[in-house]
């Protein structure tokens, strides 16, 4: 297709590593890309507390449950950010609820499978905040000027989470008999929805080619999965765990670890809405919006009020 002379010199500015500021003019494509990405990702670190707020009651110590509240607590702040940033885009933050609760709007699929032991607090902020930093660094270099200085301030904090879940791995797999099998245990089970997190591979990645000319994105999906299990075997096998994956093995002509892909019939059912825990997740979120109306009427009706005192 022929670029119109707008979307030419838009393209110059991208490939020239300028950033796009929300009062400019971009392709509607361009918009639309960024408000669907961006608010999926929003919808995550909301979606994405509730696996780990499963545990706050029931966390070993009084240091962890503060810990685990801090970083739950971080998330719902990535969120807030996320929104904003997307509502720079043209978009209300009550047209996002409506997409994610109509279940329009996806949300990542890591957050469709249960937290069944305290071992699995450790291996989502291992693991699921692991991919997420593999996926979130390299975003700091987005085009998006709103999108990648919000990205900076998460990186960090994300770090944060990963560190605070290998500890609670390097204290399982160095514990009881009980508790390293617990350890492994949580390690098979999110392995592979680890690795789905960065999306299908390259061939069925439908958005990477032209988010990536538009450096909306920076890496491809296979690209950024293979990074995360180069800088993941290392740690399971300082872990004293097995990654469960027999074809995982160092191959020294590509410079990386050979391993096998998810189970990609798996994966687009859970994004088709039958994962573990789909209705219970979109469920919690929807009765949250719900529980909260009185809130927001009685907010409305005082910001309503004051502006007729004020006025008079
Ligand atoms: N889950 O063409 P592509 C976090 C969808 S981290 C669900 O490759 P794209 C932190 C995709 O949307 C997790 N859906 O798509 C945390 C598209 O469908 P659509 C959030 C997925 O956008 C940690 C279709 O498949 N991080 O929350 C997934 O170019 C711990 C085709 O795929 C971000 O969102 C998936 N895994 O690449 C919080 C990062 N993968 O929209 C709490 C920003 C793909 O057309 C605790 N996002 N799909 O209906 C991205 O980098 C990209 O959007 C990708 C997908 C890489 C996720």
């Amino acid at each position: 297709e022929e670029m119109t002379p707008e979307e030419r010199a838009f393209q110059e500015r991208i490939d020239a590593d300028q950033k796009i500021e929300p009062k400019e003019w971009m392709p509607e494509g361009y918009r639309k890309t960024l408000v669907r990405q961006i608010s999926q990702h929003a919808h995550s670190e909301l979606v994405g507390q509730l696996p780990e707020g499963n545990w706050i009651t029931r966390a070993p110590t009084l240091e962890r449950k503060a810990i685990l509240l801090a970083k739950v607590q971080d998330e719902a702040g990535h969120g807030l950010y996320l929104y904003c940033a997307a509502e720079t885009l043209g978009i209300s933050r009550d047209e996002m609820f409506e997409q994610l609760h109509s279940g329009k709007a996806k949300y990542s699929s890591i957050f469709n499978y249960p937290t069944l032991t305290w071992a699995d607090i450790g291996a989502v902020g291992w693991l699921v905040d692991g991919a997420a930093i593999m996926n979130q660094v390299p975003l700091q270099r987005t085009s998006y000027g709103p999108y990648a200085r919000a990205m900076v301030r998460i990186c960090k904090e994300e770090s944060f989470h990963q560190r605070q879940g290998f500890h609670i791995m390097m204290k399982m797999a160095s514990g009881s008999e009980a508790q390293k099998r617990m350890a492994q245990d949580a390690l098979n089970r999110f392995w592979y929805p680890s690795l789905m997190m960065f999306g299908p591979s390259d061939k069925d990645s439908v958005h990477s080619a032209q988010s990536m000319a538009w450096k909306i994105k920076i890496n491809t999906n296979d690209e950024l999965r293979q990074k995360f299990v180069d800088q993941t075997v290392p740690q399971a096998k300082y872990l004293g765990l097995t990654v469960p994956d027999e074809a995982v093995q160092w191959n020294e002509e590509k410079g990386g670890h050979d391993f096998s892909e998810p189970d990609w019939d798996e994966f687009f059912s859970v994004l088709a809405g039958n994962g573990p825990c789909n209705k219970e997740r979109l469920q919690a979120r929807v009765d949250a919006w719900d529980g909260g109306e009185w809130f927001r009427d009685g907010l409305m009706a005082n910001a309503a009020k004051n502006k007729n005192t004020s006025e008079e």
